[in-house]
């Protein structure tokens, strides 16, 4: 592999770009009309243009993506992660195209997109799953016989499902014919497949997933657990490696798990094998995620991996190089998304310019960001803005690194995540690990980050009134205000 394009834009172009330029592989990237500036642009060795801002018009056009390869002589086409990431379609043309795709085959994409063909694939394998049916479902009077033989809650999904999208939490008989109607009309307009299935609905858990590696001899390691509990409305905001609940057992058998889910659909490249943890520490598999992962750095900091350059060895048939007694962790890593949105106004998106830029840096700490200063975050895409990364030898070193790289990030002109980060690292329930998927929700409020943010004003009002006690004769206020006004005007 000579020339790889990245399908896609901001901080995991850019990412995918500096391992392809520490291998020697040159570098094409493609941008829409809002990116024209971007840093993964001017970071590239080429770039094509792709079209008007919108993804539909560019960043999804898979046949304008497919061209801009042919023009550049790309012999090979990472998709990152979203937009083309996870279609089989795609992967099917790159590879008719005899262009190498970075990525799992066309099957596995295909069998994992799917959670009852997931289930179906992995039966064999005796993995842990949790009690329901692998069936898709519509009628009413079998769903009520099933969820009896369950018991309640059940939660009823859809099969095409990701995200939340046609989930439905059922406490009762009562409410599952209505509940069930509501999951299957909202697949259908979601995902054009209106199949759902009933499992029992695991009240509290964890959400662990395990980052898998595959070459094309058959070779499947693990590269452990991240933790991605802390998330609101099925968007993950930290994300952390080792999690503080799994004993050496529990990770082994998880870990061990998802080689098998892997080796079900004869997996390629890099996965994610996503579990649910129970509060009795039981694990169940959810899904596989079929491509790299917002969160892969906090695995790259504990194992030393640097698994886009995995990803493309793997892809240009090579074996791995290590097996999995290779592999170990050191240290701990912590993972902040930080997005532009305002914490303090329900997460509205918040438009601007990126007025202040000031970047967090020294040892131990890693930001993956795709803006500059001056920048505005473009509308039609992710809001996300960075991935502030921190990884010390213990989870305390870590966290301690994250608060401080927090208060050195300084941006300005817009809202961003960053106090909402703050409010994770300072919560009790995080810090001593005793936190599950309902951290957020069980937690989280605005008026929790304006009391502080008040709290921390009375403070500084209180040392700007002993200060001029103090010294208020020499300040000279009278006249440095009026020099101030007059300036002004
Ligand atoms: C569940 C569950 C509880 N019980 N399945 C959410 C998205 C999809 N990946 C699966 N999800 C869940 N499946 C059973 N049987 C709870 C969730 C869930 C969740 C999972 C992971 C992370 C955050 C979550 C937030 C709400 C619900």
């Amino acid at each position: 592999m000579k020339k790889i394009l990245i399908a896609n834009r901001g901080e995991i172009a850019l990412r995918v770009m500096r391992s392809a330029r520490k291998m020697g592989i040159k570098t094409v990237a493609v941008y829409s009309d809002a990116d024209r500036q971007s840093p993964h642009v001017r970071f590239a060795d080429e770039a094509v243009h792709l079209g008007p801002s919108p993804s539909s018009e560019s960043y999804l056009v898979m046949k304008k993506i497919l061209k801009a390869a042919k023009d550049t002589g790309a012999d090979g086409i990472h998709p990152g992660y979203g937009f083309l990431s996870e279609n089989a379609a795609f992967a099917e043309m790159v590879e008719k195209a005899s262009i190498t795709f970075i990525g799992p085959r066309p099957h596995a994409i295909r069998v994992m997109g799917s959670k009852l063909a997931a289930k179906e694939a992995v039966k064999k394998y005796d993995i842990p799953m949790v009690p329901g049916i692998d069936q898709a479902i519509t009628d009413v009077a079998l769903a009520k016989k099933i969820a009896k033989e369950i018991g309640f809650p059940v939660l009823i999904k859809a099969s095409a499902g990701g995200g939340g999208k046609g989930m439905r939490v059922v406490e009762n008989l009562k409410e599952l014919p209505s509940q069930m109607e509501r999951a299957i009309s909202e697949a259908e307009s979601a995902f054009g497949d209106g199949s759902v299935f009933i499992e029992k609905y695991v009240t509290s858990p964890r959400h662990i997933e395990i980052q898998v590696l595959a070459d094309t001899y058959g070779n499947v390691v693990h590269l452990f657990e991240r933790e991605c509990s802390v998330q609101r409305r099925h968007q993950k905001v930290v994300e952390e490696a080792p999690s503080v609940v799994l004993t050496p057992k529990i990770r082994k058998a998880m870990g061990e798990a998802a080689v098998k889910v892997a080796k079900a659909c004869d997996y390629v490249g890099a996965g994610t094998v996503e579990f649910l943890l129970d509060e009795k520490k039981n694990f169940y598999f959810l899904e596989m995620n079929t491509r790299l992962q917002v969160e892969h750095p906090v695995t790259e900091l504990i194992t030393g991996v640097d698994l886009v350059e995995q990803q493309i060895k793997v892809a240009r048939g090579e074996k791995l190089s290590f097996s999995q007694k290779d592999l170990e962790i050191t240290g701990h890593a912590l993972e902040l998304r930080v997005y532009a949105e305002d914490p303090l106004n329900n997460f509205l998106p918040s438009v601007g310019t990126l007025e202040t830029y000031i970047r967090p840096e020294g040892e131990g700490i890693r930001l993956d960001d795709g803006y500059e200063e001056g920048m505005e975050i473009p509308i039609y895409y992710d809001p996300m803005i960075a991935k502030l990364v921190t990884y010390g030898a213990t989870r305390e070193e870590a966290l301690q690194l994250m608060r401080q790289a927090i208060a050195d990030y300084k941006i300005e002109g817009l809202s961003t995540t960053l106090p909402f980060g703050k409010f994770v690292c300072d919560h009790d329930a995080f810090i001593s690990g005793k936190f599950d998927t309902h951290f957020v929700k069980n937690y989280y409020s605005a008026e929790a980050i304006k009391k502080e943010r008040k709290a921390a004003l009375e403070v500084a009002a209180q040392v700007g009134l002993k200060l001029f006690l103090e010294r208020g004769k020499k300040l000279k206020v009278a006249e440095a205000v009026e020099s101030e006004w007059s300036s002004r005007k």
